[in-house]
Formats: structure tokens, C-alpha cells, sequence
């Protein structure tokens, strides 16, 4: 047996009892039943990871099964309050759900949430299977991803499924997870992952693309004000800095891509990037076998379908499908434009700014998220979160986004956007570090006069709040 090839590590995962005990209860709830199972989760990259992980779980038992692709779990959502009836299995909530504990446990039967956002309280139903981080101790934004959970919870259903590992990381990349290293369950699980040669790891330049031109000026991520988007500008520094063009990333030689990671580095520390961002310019990169590319890539490639409104492509991509992945990665050339060009507009015409916040506008409901994370990790003001609004039909879709230094001084954007919105019969919440609320049509000043107060008081030290923790 130990000689056998080996598809799993012979340890179980370390993890908090109550965590495992939910896991095991929800495996065994999913290999017993024979009716048809009802997952729903977010259209993100954590969202789809994690829908493609169910799927593939669902898929080797082989039990019957439906994914359902959402921007979010409103009250009045269809699939939320479709009344549970005989013939419906398991309902199967990922990296939403804790937010609609209330109706799940009033409307949906026999039901598993996935949820690493931070939750109002634990389940009250016996039918309800609440698996948030949070309730364990974990930490949602940093530790644990949707997908990663999915992951936990499929190794339990059979430990088999380690190939899924690459999706579990994607997923938590994909809510930037990864910044300054993997923390937490996540780490014990690259580790393990490692340990297991299911991926490899391996240290290069945060940029990739045909050659080093291309790679630079299509950076989105990190985003380089000036050279990004700008041939000329990228062609005169790889000349100056004796680097040819058209080398490959991974061919350039350790001399080369030292000056030019040293000279990027301190490029990213001029925009107002913190030294430790900064340096991450050189970064570690997982590879797997099973997709033939590295995992960041297959992060971002997911996350394009989703922004690209093909969120079927993003699941099958990630089940490995060759189509869908070769699909993906046009998608994400044509993402990538879009958000390279939304960036330059933002440097060119800058923020609109209040005494706490920076705010603007942005027109695509799906890219106004990205430009706000981007630009707040890369260029905007580091001194305010970011808050990017966008006219819906019925409503204003509202993102925010800060920084890890402003989440230490007290910045709590998932707590100030659940209070306000309220206020306006709206609704929020999320990380600390990043929230969306919805609110209604033309209070979009009202609004954000009321976060700009309540994030100066978050902010201004008033050291109660600072000091507590989630
Ligand atoms: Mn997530």
C-alpha cells in the first residue's frame, strides 16, 4: 500500500474539531443522498473554484446536480426561496450564504454552507449545516478561501480528491490570499500539497506573457503607473537597463532579472507601495501538472470567465476541460485589455476624494471591484479606502476596498457598509478589508457622506474599536 502511488497524504489535515465534525457531517450527507443535488455559489474566482471543486466532487460519486452562478444571495432571490419540497436533495451554498442563515434555515431543507465572510451567528436548525471559518476561529479574509473550504470538505468525501488542490488555491488567490505568502488552513495545504508533489513551487517575476515586453506592459497586477499599457515607455526601460525585449520571462538570466526587479521594486515603492508589497514583485509561483499552467494563471483565467459573464466556461476550466481552458485564456486577454485600460483612465483623470474616503464611478458592475483592489494596492491614495459605485438598473452597486495598514488602524468596511445600507434599506457587508453593499437609486452622496464619517471614526483612533477583533 505505502509504496502505491500516492494521490493523498497520509496525514489528515490539521483543523479545529468542531470544523471536522461539520465537514464529516456534510460528506456524509452528500454520499447519502440520491435525489438531486442544488449548488449555488458566486461568480468570482473563489466562487467558481469553488463550484468547480463541488462539481467534480458531485461528479465522481456520481450523483445528479445542478450549479447555479450568482453575483450575489439577495432576500428575494429565486433559489433562495424556492420552498424545499420532497423531491429536492441537499442545497449547497458556497462562498455565500451566511449572510441568508435566516431565510436558508427557513426556506431551503437540508442545506451546507460554505462561507468564509463574516457571519451575524451560527446556525440555529439541525438542517442546516453552517461550515464559517469564522465559528472556528479562522480567519475568513486571510486563512481560508470558499474554494478551500469546498476542498476540505471534498478530501472528507474521499481523499482522492487531493488533485483539486490547484482549485482550492485559486481560489483563495483569487481573494488574494496569497499576498505576502499563504497563511493558515491555506498553508497547510500548500505544504501538504508540496509534500505530495500534487504542485510544485518555484520563485519568478510577478508578471508573465510571451516575452518580457509583452509581460511588462500587459502587467494589471502588479500595476506599474506610467509603463503599464505603454510599449514605448517599458521598450525605453528594458533598453536602458540592457534587457532584450523579446526574451523570455523565464529564460532572462539571474543577473538580468535581478536589475530589473530591483528597479521595479523600487518603481512600486515611488507609487506609495509598502516595501513588503513591493517585494513580492519576485514571488513564489505553484505549478500543476494537471492544468499545465501555474495557479495564479489559473486563478486569473477563472475569474476573467466570471468578469466576462461566461461563468460556465470558468467551471469547466477549472474541471480541466481543454476547450474551456483554451476558451478561459482568450477571455482573460480580453479581460485583461479592459481592465488595463479602466486603470490608465483612473491614473490619467484621478479619484474623487472626501476628508476619509476616495471614491468614483465605474459603468461595468463586474470590473468596478478590480479597478477599486488594483488601484488601491498600486496607485491610489494608501491613506483611504476606496469606495467605486455603480448605476444599476434598480439600484447602486457599491465596492469598497482598503488597505492591511488601515485594517490595523480600525478600518472595517464589511461592519460600516452593513450599518449604513441599512439605513437605507440596502444591504452589505464582507471583509473587513474589502465589502460591496447595494443601495437604493440616487442616495449614492447621501452614502458616502456617511461612510466618509464613519470610517474618520474607525480611523481616528478611537481605540476601543481599533483593539477588538472579529
Ligand atoms: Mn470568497
Amino acid at each position: 500500500m505505502s509504496n502505491a502511488l500516492q494521490d493523498h497524504p497520509a496525514e489528515p489535515i490539521t483543523m479545529p474539531d468542531e470544523l471536522h465534525n461539520r465537514l464529516r457531517q456534510a460528506a456524509n450527507l452528500i454520499i447519502a443522498t440520491s435525489k438531486p443535488i442544488k449548488g449555488v455559489t458566486h461568480y468570482d474566482a473563489d466562487g467558481l473554484s469553488a463550484g468547480a471543486i463541488i462539481s467534480a466532487t458531485l461528479l465522481r460519486l456520481k450523483k445528479m446536480f445542478q450549479i447555479s452562478l450568482q453575483h450575489s444571495l439577495d432576500d428575494d432571490s429565486k433559489i433562495l426561496k424556492h420552498k424545499h419540497t420532497t423531491n429536492d436533495s441537499i442545497k449547497i451554498f458556497a462562498d455565500m450564504g451566511s449572510n441568508q442563515l435566516e431565510n436558508i434555515e427557513k426556506y431551503a431543507g437540508w442545506s451546507i454552507i460554505l462561507d468564509h465572510h463574516v457571519p451575524k451567528r451560527d446556525t440555529k436548525v439541525k438542517n442546516v449545516i453552517h461550515i464559517n471559518s469564522h465559528i472556528f476561529g479562522i480567519n475568513g479574509a486571510y486563512e481560508i478561501s470558499a474554494a478551500s473550504l469546498a476542498f476540505l470538505l471534498s478530501i472528507q468525501v474521499s481523499e482522492h480528491n487531493w488533485d483539486l488542490l490547484p482549485l482550492a488555491l485559486a481560489g483563495a488567490i483569487g481573494d488574494k490570499q496569497h499576498k505576502n505568502g499563504f497563511k493558515g488552513l491555506n498553508l497547510e495545504l500548500v505544504k501538504t500539497g508540496l509534500e505530495c508533489k500534487i504542485i510544485t513551487a518555484s520563485r519568478e517575476l510577478k508578471v508573465n506573457g510571451n516575452n518580457i515586453l509583452e509581460a511588462l506592459v500587459r502587467s494589471t497586477d502588479p500595476y506599474f503607473t506610467v509603463l503599464s499599457n505603454n510599449e514605448p515607455e517599458v521598450k525605453k526601460l528594458l533598453t536602458g537597463l540592457q534587457i532584450d525585449p523579446g526574451a523570455s520571462v523565464q529564460e532572462l538570466d539571474n543577473n538580468a532579472a535581478q536589475r530589473l526587479a530591483s528597479y521595479l521594486v523600487l518603481k512600486l515603492m515611488d507609487q506609495g507601495i509598502p516595501p513588503e508589497d513591493a517585494e513580492e514583485f519576485v514571488t513564489t509561483r505553484y505549478f500543476t501538472e494537471k492544468y499545465q499552467i501555474d495557479i495564479e494563471e489559473l486563478s486569473h483565467i477563472i475569474n476573467a470567465c466570471g468578469r466576462m459573464r461566461q461563468m460556465g466556461v470558468g467551471v469547466a476550466a477549472g474541471l480541466g476541460d481543454q476547450n474551456a481552458i483554451e476558451l478561459a485564456k482568450k477571455l482573460r486577454v480580453e479581460y485583461k485589455q479592459n481592465i488595463l485600460d479602466g486603470l490608465k483612465r483612473l491614473e490619467k483623470d484621478g479619484l474623487e476624494e472626501l476628508e476619509n474616503i476616495q471614491y468614483f464611478y465605474e459603468k461595468t458592475a463586474e470590473f468596478a471591484g478590480t479597478f477599486a483592489g488594483i488601484g488601491m494596492m498600486y496607485f491610489f491614495n494608501q491613506n483611504k479606502p476606496v469606495i467605486a459605485l455603480t448605476n444599476a438598473k434598480e439600484n447602486i452597486n457599491i465596492s469598497g476596498r482598503g488597505t492591511v495598514r488601515l485594517v490595523n488602524k480600525g478600518l472595517d468596511l464589511a461592519k460600516t457598509f452593513a450599518e449604513i445600507s441599512k439605513e437605507f434599506n440596502g444591504s452589505g457587508g464582507g471583509h473587513q478589508i474589502a465589502a460591496g453593499a447595494k443601495i437604493p437609486l440616487n442616495k449614492d452622496k447621501e452614502f458616502l457622506n456617511k461612510v466618509d464619517q464613519s470610517v474618520g471614526e474607525a480611523l481616528g483612533g478611537n481605540k476601543k474599536n481599533a483593539s477588538q477583533k472579529e
